[in-house]
Formats: structure tokens, sequence, C-alpha cells
């Protein structure tokens, strides 16, 4: 991706003020750590790759990152906020995901705790990892990965196993993405909702996300290390933790897990 046909798109404050742009890095969530280690990024840094050789997602599963297609962008946050509250930093990233959707003309949904569906298939994920110090957050990295030009050929052929679950943003559209523009995109969300955060602080995205997901009231299913948990959803609280009701008796506090269909 060219560096200067992202930043001429480029509207944001804080976010993405650093940008770093490579051709092929393991992940993008570890390349913003090493600059930060180094001394060479600060809050709102970002990092962009055309590629990734070891793309993650949550609890060591990939991310399947080809090159020159797609979107791998992190960012890095360095808000003051409880380590237990980082959740909303997957919230606000979601939040923003949808939003520049949205720009597209594409409706997308928001599948508890970081994925990205449209009409059910996945387009995008979110992947929040994070450094404390003295029992507080220290910083925030937030990986965000979408499928923007990868195509149906590519998904049926390399992606056997979730090729009915997988989806891109140009096979939605029927046509190519300019990726330097959805990037541009992104960094200009994530600012915006990083700015209402800094104004109003972790309860307000909480909020919005809420809002968006859409699931207060709904029944779900949520797949808590290899136990399925299905309830109606009583409410989220100010930790982005789930509490469903199983039973009259009982309400389940749900930190992590997927919700499966
Ligand atoms: C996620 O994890 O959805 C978080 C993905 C975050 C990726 C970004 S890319 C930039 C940054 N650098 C990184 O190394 N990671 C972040 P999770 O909820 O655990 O979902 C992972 C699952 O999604 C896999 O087990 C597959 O089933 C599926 N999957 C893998 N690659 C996919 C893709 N390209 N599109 C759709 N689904 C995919």
């Amino acid at each position: 991706m060219e560096i200067s046909e992202i930043k001429k798109r480029l509207s944001a404050e804080i976010v993405g003020e650093k940008l770093f742009v490579y051709d092929e890095v393991g992940s993008t969530n570890d390349v913003l750590r090493e600059l930060l280690g180094d001394d060479l990024a600060a809050d709102g840094t970002v990092v962009v790759s055309d590629s990734q050789t070891v793309g993650r997602g949550r609890l060591g599963r990939k991310w399947v990152s080809p090159r020159g297609v797609n979107l791998y962008l992190s960012a890095l946050f360095r808000p003051e906020i409880p380590p237990q509250k980082s959740s909303v930093f997957t919230f606000l990233a979601s939040c923003a995901l949808v939003e520049v959707f949205s720009v597209y003309g594409v409706d997308a949904e928001i599948k508890w705790p970081n994925d990205i569906l449209v009409g059910g298939k996945k387009v995008s994920g979110v992947l929040t990892e994070l450094g404390t110090s003295g029992g507080a957050v220290d910083y925030l990295v937030i990986g965000i990965g979408v499928n923007l030009n990868l195509s149906e050929e590519f998904i049926r052929r390399e992606m056997e196993d979730i090729s009915e679950k997988t989806t891109s943003l140009s096979i939605l559209l029927g046509e190519e993405v300019n990726r330097e523009r959805f990037c541009a995109e992104v960094i200009n969300a994530l600012d915006r909702l990083y700015g209402e955060f800094r104004r109003r602080g972790t309860q307000v995205i909480v909020d919005m996300w809420i809002e968006r997901w859409g699931f207060i009231g709904k029944e779900i299913s949520v797949d808590v290390s290899g136990e399925i948990v299905s309830g109606v959803v009583e409410r989220v609280d100010a930790n982005g933790f789930l509490y469903l009701r199983t039973d009259e008796s009982d309400l389940r506090k749900v930190v992590t897990g997927d919700t499966v269909f």
C-alpha cells in the first residue's frame, strides 16, 4: 500500500499521526509492540502491512493474511483504564468498522466479542492485546483484519474449512475496493471514537456498542472454553462482560468466549 495514498485521506488528530506501512511482517500487532519498545510509537501510532506471515486471531488461532488484497492494521492506544476494561477498545474498533462499512453501503453486524459479519459471514476480526504496569493498562494494541479484495476463488481454495462462513467487501460490492481509502476511513473512524472516549470515558463506547450489537433481550449461545452457555442477554456491564439468563435462578457472567449460531 502507498503511504501517501493513505495520508492524503486522513483527517485524524491522534490516530495515524504516526503511520508505518510495510510490505510484509509477521504480525502487525508484534511490529507495533516492537516500535513501542524502541520508543518509536506513541498513543495513536498505526502499523499497516500488505501481508502477514503469521497473522493471528485470539487464543492462538490463525488469521489468513494473503498479500496485496486485504487490510492488516494495528493501532496503539495508551488510555488510563484498568485492564478489565480493555474489551471496551475491542468495542471501539468494532463500532469504527461498522461505521466504515456503512460508508460503503454495507450493513455489517457485530458478533460478540470481536467479529464483524455481513449476511452471517465473517468479513473482519479484531484482536486486542495489552501490556500492564502497576495494575493499570500501559498500552493496548488493537489489531484489525478486514477482507477487502479477497476473491471467492481464494476463499474456496485456501480457506476450505471456513469458506461458507467467510466473505470480503469486494465480493459484497461486486467491485474492487481501494485499500488505501478503506484504510484511511478506518483510521479516521478510530480517531473519532477515540476522541469520544477521551472526552466522555468508556461508558459511551459500551453504550454505542450495545446499540449496534442489538442482542439485549435476545437469546444467544456462547462457547466458553468448550462449554456452550445459552441464555437471554440481560445486560452488558461497564467492562463489556455479558450476563446471560440461563434459567430463572441462574444469571451467568460471561467474560470471554465465542458466540455460536
Ligand atoms: C479474530 O480472531 O477474528 C481476530 C483477527 C485479527 C486479525 C488482525 S490482522 C492485523 C492484526 N495482526 C494480527 O496478527 N492479527 C490482527 P478470532 O475471533 O480468534 O477468529 C479467528 C478465526 O477466524 C480463525 O480461527 C478462522 O476460523 C477465522 N479466520 C481466519 N482468517 C480469516 C479471514 N481472513 N477472514 C475470515 N475469517 C478468518
